[in-house]
């Protein structure tokens, strides 16, 4: 589990020792009993104060990995861009949301530190769950080190309209953060479309129903994200049960003593936050004293606002205000010796809160804007008894499932005053019926049931063994001892028909920035045609690179195959290779991509000319959009309209990358490529070596008698590794010389 919170706050008692007790909220409420019932599960999160982290311990049977956040990260990480930037805006901006490219960078690191926590504690093949907005990016953050892991992003609050979410800046790095889980869950259905069709309009990717096809980088599988609705629930009958428990049952009663015995109370329970509605309640409450409609000597408003975000302006405004009023009703219309409205600031125990939820008659959830709500499900399980009215805003995620709730429009206060009073004389059989329906809702779709929900669709959205992942054989850094690959060179050049290819970038010449200023290694080049000359040998290379780039930078000999494009170009073959092999691929153009091709050009060049320094290349199956020497903001408006664009065009494959964007009319790999070749050399077995994650389509495919040899770090399919291109010249020499002794 990774949340911004651990389920509990560190608090340094008076000798300097530290005490972890439990912290409240929405999210630990619901999570805390699940993670009670996993056999080996952690909790990665911020312990509540700045500063260093403290080590990981044990609590209520769950393995806690404290995340260190300094002063200034819970300023602008948290305070800032979490809570005011991201949560107005995904609330339809009740308040101004605030952009500050400082609070951004510190969002960027905050999460990576999340993410590089979670990942170094999830054992191999385990599953992650994120929640919520301040960890946005923390999945993609996780995939990119960690192939492995199944990842599951739940969000908490509400996903804004499109319109909205294009206010925010980096939207479409927050959307591919997300991106890297398997699974993106929302509260309700509204949630879940704005999200699709963020992704569908800002980045272009293909979505069909709830599933979304992420392009791979360059020609590596396309991942599908599953998007659902996960409507989260409490511990329902854990609450339920409190209700039996004589000294809650005490307090209640006492609470009711307290406030003069009145004959009907009537609460609000929230954090004291701008999207819960508090003033629209209590606007609406002052009205019905002052028009008289309710007497303050039988009626008491009751009002929980626990403290929340408190350094953060628009929260200390809210207070104020809150404050004011309930001091301006209260000098009205109190009655000498009891308050018209009660008002707590504090945090309260669970057996206090159930306590106030039976002594209530009538709660309010007014919020203008709300994820779920977990207020209104919880007064729905103390209510064993089938008493009391639930007075539900339709801008909580809860009113999807509470449908025989008292609904109202919170902005529209004379609709809320009414429903008030409509709350306040329901007699007891009407309320009954209502609270019957409320409670088989609640007390059916618990907490639990949706955690285990979300966990099983988890599993089958991204099980490695049956999705588009290939295995990974050699793990990050892993490296592999010369002796164990000198053996499987030595195997391989004993086979007697074989297929040795190799990538061309980050393989046979180390990366440049200048793609023009590449210096290939001589030796390598010359150690692959002396390869191509020997019987039973085929030698291809293989790049992501237009043919003509590729043949102009290695001026091989006509008995080295050259493949470019990711696969989708294939030079002249040697005479002796079955070319009809390579004809009948995937790989050709018809008239029908040719002209397609043709205007995909065309609507590229006329964003270039719009954006001065972009640039368009042509490749014989693609096009693409290089955006690198863009001035200023050119580069992010540039590839956003190609990717607006990329919507328009269905059979297109469109691959984002790093300042380019391709969009290639041909559906191939380089794995596809390897395998044609393959066949078409009639080779008993192949040899590739590789760099990147495109490659990776080729070693995904390996056979027994294939050696795949990964050149650097990352993740891989591949069996080998050597450290970078410095040591490929050695490898192809040594497989030259034992080809030749064989
Ligand atoms: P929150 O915005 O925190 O949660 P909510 O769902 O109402 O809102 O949960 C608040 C929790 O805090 C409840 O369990 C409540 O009982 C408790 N609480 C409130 N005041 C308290 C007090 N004074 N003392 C003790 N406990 C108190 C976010 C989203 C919601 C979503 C949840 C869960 O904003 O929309 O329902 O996450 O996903």
């Amino acid at each position: 589990m990774v949340a911004n919170r651990l389920p509990v706050d560190s608090r340094t008692l008076p000798d300097g020792a530290t005490e972890w007790v439990t912290s409240p909220g929405g999210l630990v409420t619901a999570m805390e009993s699940v993670m009670r019932t996993v056999d080996s599960g952690a909790w990665v999160g911020w312990g509540g104060s700045p500063g260093e982290a403290p080590e990981p311990f044990e609590a209520d049977g769950m393995s806690l990995y404290p995340v260190r956040l300094d002063q200034e990260d819970v300023e602008r990480y948290y305070e800032g861009f979490s809570n005011a930037t991201l949560w107005p805006l995904y609330h339809d901006v009740i308040v101004d949301p605030e952009f500050h490219r400082t609070w951004w960078d510190s969002y960027v690191t905050a999460n990576r530190r999340f993410a590089r926590a979670a990942g170094a504690v999830a054992s191999k093949g385990g599953t992650i769950w994120v929640h919520d907005y301040q960890l946005q990016l923390v999945p993609r953050m996780i995939r990119d080190d960690r192939t492995d892991v199944r990842i599951g992003f739940f969000n908490h609050i509400p996903f804004p309209s499109v319109e909205l979410f294009s206010q925010l800046p980096k939207r479409n790095q927050m959307l591919r953060g997300l991106l890297g889980s398997d699974l993106v869950g929302f509260q309700r259905e509204s949630d879940a479309q704005n999200f699709l069709g963020a992704v569908r309009k800002l980045l272009g990717y293909q979505v069909d129903g709830q599933v979304i096809s992420v392009p791979g980088v360059g020609a590596a599988p396309v991942r599908e994200v599953l998007v659902q609705t996960f409507p989260i629930s409490i511990d329902s009958e854990a609450v339920s049960a409190l209700t039996e428990d004589t000294e809650v049952r005490e307090r209640a009663a006492q609470l009711r003593r307290d406030l003069g015995d009145p004959h009907k109370i009537v609460l609000g329970v929230d954090r004291l936050d701008y999207t819960k509605g508090i003033r629209h309640r209590l606007k609406a409450w002052g009205e019905l004293l002052n028009d008289g409609s309710i007497d303050p000597h039988d009626t008491v408003m009751i009002q929980v606002a626990t403290p929340s975000r408190e350094r953060v302006e628009a929260y200390r405004q809210l207070r104020d205000e809150v404050e004011l009023t309930v001091g301006r009703i209260n000098g009205d219309h109190a009655p000498i010796g009891r308050p018209a409205v009660s008002y707590q600031h504090r945090s309260f125990d669970r057996r206090d809160m159930t306590a106030l939820f039976m002594a209530a008659d009538v709660v309010l959830v007014t919020a203008l804007r709300d994820g779920m709500n977990l207020v209104a499900k919880e007064y729905v399980a103390s209510r064993p008894d089938l008493r009391g009215v639930l007075v539900l805003s339709e801008f909580a995620g809860a009113a999807d499932e509470l449908r025989a709730a008292v609904m109202v429009n919170p902005h529209d206060i004379d609709e809320l005053k009414s429903a008030i009073l409509r709350a306040l004389a329901m007699p007891e059989e009407e309320q009954e019926e209502a609270m019957r329906s409320l409670r088989h809702q609640v007390m059916e779709n618990d907490v639990q049931a949706w955690a285990h929900d979300f966990l099983q669709h988890l599993e089958q959205s991204g099980d490695p063994a049956h999705g588009t992942r290939p295995t990974v054989r050699l793990a990050g850094g892993d490296s592999t001892d010369p002796e164990a690959l000198d053996r499987a060179l030595e195997d391989f050049s004993d086979v007697p028909r074989i297929l040795i290819a190799s990538d061309f970038d980050g393989v046979l010449a180390p990366i440049v920035s200048d793609r023009d200023a590449v210096e290939p290694d001589p030796k390598a080049l010359s150690t692959l045609r002396a390869l191509s000359e020997l019987p039973g040998v085929a030698v291809a290379l293989v790049s992501g690179r237009a043919l003509e780039d590729l043949d102009s930078h290695t001026g091989m000999p006509s008995s080295v195959v050259l493949v470019g494009s990711h696969g989708a170009e294939v030079g002249a073959l040697p005479p002796w290779m079955q070319s009809e092999v390579l004809d009948s691929a995937a790989l050709s153009m018809t008239p029908e991509k040719e002209d397609l091709l043709r205007s995909i050009t065309e609507n590229l060049r006329r964003i270039a000319r719009a954006h001065p320094g972009v640039e368009v290349e042509t490749k014989p199956s693609a096009a693409v959009l290089h955006t690198r020497n863009a001035k200023g903001r050119g580069s992010i408006n540039a590839t956003e309209s190609a990717l607006e664009y990329a919507v328009t065009l269905p059979d297109v494959t469109v691959t984002p990358g790093k300042e380019v964007v391709e969009f290639s009319v041909v559906h191939t790999s380089k794995g596809a490529a390897i395998d044609a070749l393959a066949r078409a050399s009639a080779a008993d077995a192949w040899l590739y070596l590789g760099d990147d994650v495109t490659d990776e389509s080729v070693f995904a495919q390996l056979g027994d008698r294939d050696v795949g040899i990964k050149v650097g770090d990352g993740d891989t399919a591949a069996g080998y590794r050597i450290s970078g291109p410095d040591q490929v010249g050695a490898a192809l020499k040594r497989l030259n010389d034992l080809r030749r002794e064989s």
